[in-house]
């Protein structure tokens, strides 16, 4: 099942939030901020054992304040061009992020639009490579529940567009 949100990831009641993180995974701006936040103390405590991420891979936690019980940080591209296998690397983050979420046995979980906002990757191309992701994962996980948490109305328009087509 595939589901559109507008609005703050952080209030998701679900399982699982994806955090679109950097490599430190020690917090930052944008949404990686506002899940700090909301989290509380205790997820940067948890972040700094966790020795950091690379691109395109994705890590857990635990979701401290949050509702939902566990955060998947995973970290996307930085758009330089579309020739440095940006479009791969997000694609990866999806599929890993959905992968740790199978191997905890977790059944639902609210992305947010990964390398959209302070990574600069175009939304549509972006928005086309998450969706078709979530969709072929889809196949061979039936019973998980996916959410796109999109804050910014371009994103939200996109995504209505983009799941109907699929
Ligand atoms: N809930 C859901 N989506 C949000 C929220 C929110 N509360 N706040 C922003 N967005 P960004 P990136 C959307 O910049 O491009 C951080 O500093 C936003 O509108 O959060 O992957 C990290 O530490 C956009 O569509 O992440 C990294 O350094 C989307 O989330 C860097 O930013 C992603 O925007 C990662 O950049």
């Amino acid at each position: 099942m595939i589901a559109l949100r507008q609005g703050d990831i952080t209030i998701f009641e679900g399982e699982a939030i994806v955090n679109a993180a950097n490599s430190s995974l020690l917090g930052g701006g944008g949404v990686d901020g506002a899940i700090h936040k909301s989290a509380g103390k205790g997820l940067l405590e948890e972040c700094k054992i966790l020795g950091g991420c690379k691109t395109g891979e994705a890590k857990i936690t635990r979701g401290y304040n949050l509702k939902a019980q566990f955060v998947i940080h995973t970290v996307g591209p930085v758009w330089q061009g579309g020739s440095w296998g940006e479009a791969e690397l997000l694609a990866s983050c999806y599929k890993n992020s959905l992968q740790l979420a199978v191997e905890k046995g977790i059944k639902s979980i609210a992305f947010p639009n990964i390398s959209t906002g302070i990574y600069r990757f175009p939304k549509e191309e972006a928005g086309k490579i998450a969706v078709q992701t979530v969709v072929e994962f889809l196949h061979k996980h039936p019973d998980m529940e996916v959410y796109f948490y999109c804050f910014d109305r371009e994103n939200y328009a996109l995504y209505s567009r983009l799941l109907k087509e699929n």
